[in-house]
């Protein structure tokens, strides 16, 4: 796995003007920026495995939204072909082009999925904008820490599409960065997830320069204003399955 020194060099000044964009750059190193990165992905990934076992239903869709490299496919790809859920399609939305083209050839070379015993889902790799995603027939939809890059004022309208093209009983799996509303326990977290970057081997330049690229990129919200659009949608349930420090994940059910 390729590791990520984007922001190790202290020659580039270059890169402390640029925002933060999921270039050839960073899908290079995609893989292990997520996982020195956000406390909890990994588990968020198992648990989109374990949720799609029990959610996904034959005949139906899921949406892998702001699907990256793919990750959170891999894992609903693998249940629903363990527990041969038959007929299921699996559409993987990214509006970053390097990041569809490498997603395109990890899922061709998954050697959990053999091609002469597939059986599993049919996976579509699309180039475009969840925002302007149809989604329809679904029992799964997955924005793992993908919301967090919307605009703002586009969250209420692509959470109320996910919940409208979900069939009864669907899942909804939305994991975020979030804020405190108290500025204390904010600093604190965000103080506890840099000495877990630290221990991640991201040194205290690169988290400085990380931090100032996803400024206006990457705009969180609390977990209530997160509860507050989810059940303003219109899902029935909603839940945090997991949090560690200022990142959670929530399971919404239509
Ligand atoms: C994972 N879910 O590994 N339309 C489509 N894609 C978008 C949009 C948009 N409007 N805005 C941002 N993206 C993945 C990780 S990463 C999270 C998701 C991170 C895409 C963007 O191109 C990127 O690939 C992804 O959302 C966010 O489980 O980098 O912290």
């Amino acid at each position: 796995m390729a590791e990520d020194r984007i922001y190790a060099d202290e020659s580039d000044l270059e890169s402390l003007r640029e925002p933060f964009r999921f270039d050839a750059t960073v899908a290079g190193v995609f893989p292990d920026m997520l996982k020195r990165s956000i406390p909890g992905y990994l588990a968020s990934i198992e648990a989109i495995g374990s949720l799609a076992a029990r959610f996904v239903r034959s005949g139906t869709r899921c949406y892998d939204l702001g699907c990256s490299l793919g990750a959170a496919t891999t894992a609903m790809r693998q249940a629903i072909k363990a527990k041969e859920i038959p007929d299921c399609r699996i559409l993987a939305i990214d509006n970053a082009r390097a990041m569809v083209e490498r997603c395109r050839e990890i899922l061709a070379a998954d050697r959990s999925v053999s091609v002469d015993t597939e059986t599993g889902p049919a996976i579509e790799v699309i180039l475009g904008d969840i925002r302007e995603t149809v989604i329809r027939n679904a029992s799964m939809a997955v924005l793992n820490y993908t919301l967090q890059f919307i605009e703002p004022a586009d969250r209420d309208r692509l959470i109320r599409r996910v919940r409208d093209g979900l069939n009864d009983g669907g899942v909804l799996v939305l994991s975020e960065k979030v804020v405190d509303p108290d500025p204390a326990m904010e600093r604190l977290l965000v103080d506890l997830h840099h000495e877990h970057k630290r221990r991640n081997r991201y040194s205290a330049l690169e988290i400085a320069r990380k931090r100032a690229a996803l400024e206006n990129v990457l705009v969180p919200e609390t977990v209530a204003a997160h509860r507050r659009r989810l059940e303003a949608a219109g899902f029935s349930h909603v839940g945090v399955w997991l949090r560690y420090f200022n990142f959670v994940s929530i399971v919404a059910i239509r």
